[in-house]
């Protein structure tokens, strides 16, 4: 009787069956805006997106044509009176096809993901723009270093804020990664950026969101016992109006505390 052929059927018939449903349950990939959707909110995320479902579908075919090899070598060859066993272990023509095969594949998406790649983290592709902020990992939260009145980094105008990014809706905004311990990992996922965060290196980031909301920014790296409370704020201003508004708030309230903090002291 044929029950091993039959119980590596039905893992593979599962397995396919769960690749090919995967893309219609509504949480398959990561977060899009706040109205869902699959695709993601930045221009550099769909491009990362369609990169994605490129390598999907070619995997996925090489994945479902596997298993219908996998089950049909098992039925074809499975035990039976009177059937003698074949060999082809070192077969040199299908060694060749399966070394050249997957070779072929993997030089098309090396080539092919290329320029994305490229635009997405070349110092060279960093747009030449003022930095939105200076952001820095540290065990456990994001310290966000954002210039004050005088648009300039680390001069004593600068609003100080902890696991909070804004930024504007449409607009490409820049930030300076820095770390300050162990190395964590810079990651909003509705955006699709990702970029570790290394001590001793300032690495620039950039990005853009073309829709207004309320997004997540985490960090991707497990950096110790703390490493969940670096989940951090991010708004996405509809307008540069709406974010000086914002920034201005911000700024008083923090000098306002500076004043509170330091009163007392000062009598
Ligand atoms: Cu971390």
């Amino acid at each position: 009787m044929r029950y091993w052929p039959l119980l590596f059927a039905a893992a593979a018939v599962f397995a396919v069956g769960s690749f090919v449903y995967s893309p219609f349950d509504p949480d398959w990939w990561l977060p899009a805006g706040p109205e869902g959707g699959l695709t993601s909110v930045s221009s550099i995320g769909r491009r990362i997106d369609s990169l994605y479902i490129l390598i999907l579908v070619i995997t996925g075919v090489v994945f479902i044509g596997t298993q219908i090899a996998l089950v049909w070598a098992t039925w074809r060859f499975a035990d039976a009176p009177g059937r003698v066993a074949q060999y082809f272990h070192g077969s040199q023509r299908l060694e060749v096809i399966w070394t050249i095969v997957p070779a072929a594949i993997l030089v098309f998406i090396a080539l092919y993901q290329m320029g994305t790649w490229a635009d997405i983290k070349f110092r060279s592709s960093a747009p030449k723009i003022q930095p939105l902020a200076e952001i820095t990992g540290r065990q456990f939260q994001w310290v966000m270093r954002y210039p004050g009145p005088d648009g300039v980094l680390n001069t004593g105008d600068d609003l100080q804020l902890v696991n909070d990014l804004h930024f504007v809706k449409g607009k490409q905004s820049l930030i300076y990664l820095k770390a300050s311990d162990v190395i964590h990992s810079f990651f909003l996922p509705a955006l699709r950026i990702k970029q570790d965060a290394v001590p001793g290196l300032t690495i620039p980031v950039w990005f853009d969101a073309d829709t207004q909301g309320k997004y997540e920014l985490v960090c991707a790296e497990l950096c110790g016992w703390g490493h969940y409370k670096m989940r951090g704020n991010v708004t996405v201003h509809g307008s540069q109006s709406d974010f000086d508004e914002w920034m201005g708030r911000a700024l008083n309230e923090q000098n306002r505390d500076t004043v509170a903090a330091v009163g007392p002291q000062g009598r």
